[in-house]
Parts: structure tokens; C-alpha cells; sequence
């Protein structure tokens, strides 16, 4: 009895009106959640090369959220790293030559405002069986927030499909995780607010030089949560700057 009035209230078309019983609510709750959180939500499946996307999930191993599209909150988790607890996934290695651009795809537009970084590590041998652990990542690009001294702030990263980045051309031939962090701040201004959206994608460089890529950072490890990028409120007062966290960039 109670799970057919559950279910009668849950297919009614006047659900906005009437009192609900028993679980229909948390049904109906977790159902509209469950909306909001697949259109509102992203992932990152493709790699691209030169402007050209390879397929979903191939050259980028599958995340948790490749169902759900939610983020990441807790940046001290083994998940901030690849997102691939788990799926446990590995991917097909791509060539790429150094001076190539490379970058992700996601899934839908970045719906939230946001920031972004691209991170690289570098394996000691073949990237599919490596898990990119220690200190190893350095960062290659950033989207930051774009602020006027408190008049506005507005996000290069957000309402875009693409993040693109070039390869140095310095760049050590080899194989490499390259990991896509979107961070967006919309509900940013309490502690673990930030979302992280993450894939990380393999390749072998070609053609590469005598670049010593730094410095290097752990993933987890490098943020707290407590950074100014991380943890900021974006409505009121409007940020005076914004800075984009992380080390910095290694350009080659
Ligand atoms: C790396 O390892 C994977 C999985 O074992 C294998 O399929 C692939 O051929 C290896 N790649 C190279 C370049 O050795
Ligand atoms: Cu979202």
C-alpha cells in the first residue's frame, strides 16, 4: 500500500500541489537531482589533436562521473588526480608531436562559471600502467577568471566545448598523462564549494627536446581547498583578481 501510493503520487501531473507520501518525495527529489545534475554537469572524453577530437574515451581514460557528470569536491582524494577510482580505466596512447596543440573535449558546453588548468606528467616507461603518483605533474595552461579591479568578472572557461593548449616544442620525448582540471566556483565560497571536473588523457610525444618541465607538483597533494582560486565568493563583493591555483606554468 505504501509503495502504490508512492508510485500514484510520483506519475501525477499535479505533483507541485499536493502533499506527498512517504518516500514519493525523496523519488521525486533524487529524480529532478538526477536532471539537474546530468544537463548541469560535465565530463571531459576526448582528447584533441591538432583541433581534432579523437573518440569518447578512447585517449582519455573513463572517469567515475562518465554516467553522472559530477564533480570532484575533495581535492585531497586519489580521485582528483585522474578521476578513475573507479573504473580503474587506461586508455590507448596517442602520438602527438611536440609544437602539436593538444587539449579535451567535453561532453557538452562547461556549464558553470569557472577557471581551468592543464596539468602534464611525464611516466618512466609505458604511461597505460602508470598512475601518475608523486611528485611528477606540471602545469602547461591556465583559463583564469577574468576580473577589473571589482567592477566585473566574467569566465573565458565557461560556454566553451574546448581547451586547448601547444606543446613546447622543448617538451622531453616520451609518454604522458595530460590532465584537464575545470574548476568551477560558482558555490565557491564555502569550504569544499569548488567542483572539479577532470579527465586525463595519454600520449607520446615525438620529436621533443631538452626541456626540464617544472616545477613539480603531487596530484592530490597540491591544493588544500583553502587557495583564493578555490574558495572565493564571485557575486558580492565581486573579486578584485583572481588567480588561476597552482604552480607555475611551464611554457618550454
Ligand atoms: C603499453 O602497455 C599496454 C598495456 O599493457 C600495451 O597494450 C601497449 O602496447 C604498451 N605500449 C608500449 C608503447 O609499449
Ligand atoms: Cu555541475
Amino acid at each position: 500500500m505504501n509503495v502504490i501510493s508512492c508510485g500514484s503520487a510520483f506519475v501525477s501531473s499535479d505533483l507541485g500541489h499536493q502533499p506527498l507520501p512517504c518516500s514519493a518525495k525523496s523519488i521525486l527529489v533524487t529524480a529532478l537531482s538526477l536532471a539537474t545534475l546530468v544537463t548541469s554537469h560535465y565530463t571531459f572524453p576526448q582528447l584533441l589533436v591538432d583541433g581534432t577530437p579523437t573518440g569518447e574515451w578512447v585517449n582519455v581514460r573513463r572517469t567515475d562521473n562518465f554516467n553522472s557528470n559530477g564533480p570532484v569536491t575533495d581535492v585531497t582524494s586519489v580521485d582528483f588526480r585522474c578521476y578513475n577510482q573507479v573504473t580503474g580505466a587506461t586508455a590507448s596512447t596517442a602520438r602527438v608531436a611536440a609544437g602539436s596543440k593538444v587539449g579535451f573535449k567535453a561532453n557538452q558546453a562547461v556549464y558553470h562559471q569557472s577557471s581551468a588548468n592543464i596539468y602534464m606528467a611525464k611516466a618512466p616507461g609505458n604511461v597505460t600502467t602508470w598512475d601518475g603518483s608523486g611528485a611528477v605533474w606540471f602545469r602547461v595552461h591556465e583559463i583564469p577568471a577574468v576580473t577589473d579591479g571589482g567592477k566585473s568578472i566574467s569566465f573565458p572557461a565557461q560556454n566553451v566545448e574546448t581547451y586547448e593548449f601547444t606543446l613546447p616544442t622543448s617538451l622531453p620525448s616520451g609518454q604522458y598523462l595530460v590532465r584537464v582540471e575545470n574548476i568551477a566556483i560558482h558555490g565557491a565560497s564555502t569550504f569544499g564549494g569548488a567542483q572539479f571536473y577532470i579527465s586525463c588523457a595519454q600520449i607520446e610525444v615525438t620529436g621533443g627536446g631538452n626541456g626540464t618541465p617544472g616545477p613539480l607538483v603531487a596530484i592530490p597533494g597540491v591544493y588544500t581547498g583553502n587557495e583564493p582560486g578555490i574558495l572565493l565568493n564571485i557575486y558580492w563583493p565581486v573579486p578584485t583578481n583572481y588567480v588561476t591555483p597552482g604552480p607555475a606554468i611551464w611554457r618550454g
